[in-house]
């Protein structure tokens, strides 16, 4: 009965109008579907392409989305969501408006007897040196905090652009990044960790290493993917309305 899910990468905000009113759609039916046995479920990260949440102020839009969300937690479900590099500038909004369990940095959790490590995925790059200097001042506390007095409108359009910028990056870099991944999840593995969830890559993956499982949960842009752990089993799947 009580299955764990887990889904990253949906990128909100990201395409056009219609783009995005679909991709609402699709989630809000993988949700209904979902509670019908679900106890949990992680988002792995950039479930927005920019979030910025001021002290006052969060973007505007997702409001469907939101109030399904917050639909869910009111039900019982517990929904984890670790920031990814897209959106990891949130406050107190999820937490405290819709009842998410909201996560910073990478952890750990144990499901059905399984140790899981869950972590967005960025920044594991061997060559990437440049991403993990400005992730330090994309996050630090005082940039933030000057950022944070930047007018929403001109904070969020910065945020959007720079959005693009680092997807186009990313994309640049995917192959090292993929092996590097792989190599990460090994090593996790041999720390005692059965299951392996990240994103970030924007490609379903699915791989045994020995007795562990890395699983790689693709995105809500073009794959539709997650995961879904029922009695300690694991597996990838496409939502398909
Ligand atoms: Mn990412």
């Amino acid at each position: 009965m009580a299955k764990t899910y887990f889904i990253s990468d949906a990128h909100l905000g990201l395409g056009t109008k219609e783009e995005e009113r679909a991709k609402e759609r699709r989630l809000i039916g993988f949700l209904d579907h979902i509670c019908l046995d679900a106890e949990q479920l992680f988002i792995v990260g950039d479930l927005f392409d920019a979030w910025f949440e001021y002290r006052t102020v969060i973007p505007k839009g997702f409001h469907r989305f939101f109030a399904k969300v917050s639909d869910l937690t009111d039900r019982g479900m517990t929904i984890h969501y670790l920031a990814g590099n897209h959106d990891y500038w949130m406050r107190d909004f999820f937490r405290d408006e819709l009842g998410m369990k909201t996560h910073y940095e990478p952890f750990e959790v144990q499901i059905d007897g399984k140790k899981v490590y869950i972590h967005h995925g960025d920044g594991l790059a061997a060559n990437d040196t440049g991403y993990r200097i400005l992730k330090k001042v994309l996050r630090g506390r005082l940039n933030v905090w000057l950022y944070s007095w930047l007018h929403p409108d001109i904070g969020l359009t910065l945020a959007k652009s720079t959005s693009k910028r680092s997807r186009r990056h990313t994309g640049g870099k995917n192959y090292g990044e993929s092996d590097t991944m792989q190599e990460f999840a090994r090593q996790k593995m041999n720390e005692g960790y059965d299951v392996i969830v990240m994103g970030h890559r924007h490609k379903p993956v699915f791989q045994q290493i020995g007795q562990g499982i890395y699983i790689n949960l693709g995105d809500w842009i073009e794959h539709n993917t997650f995961a879904e752990m029922d009695r300690g089993r694991i597996a990838l799947k496409t939502w398909t309305p």
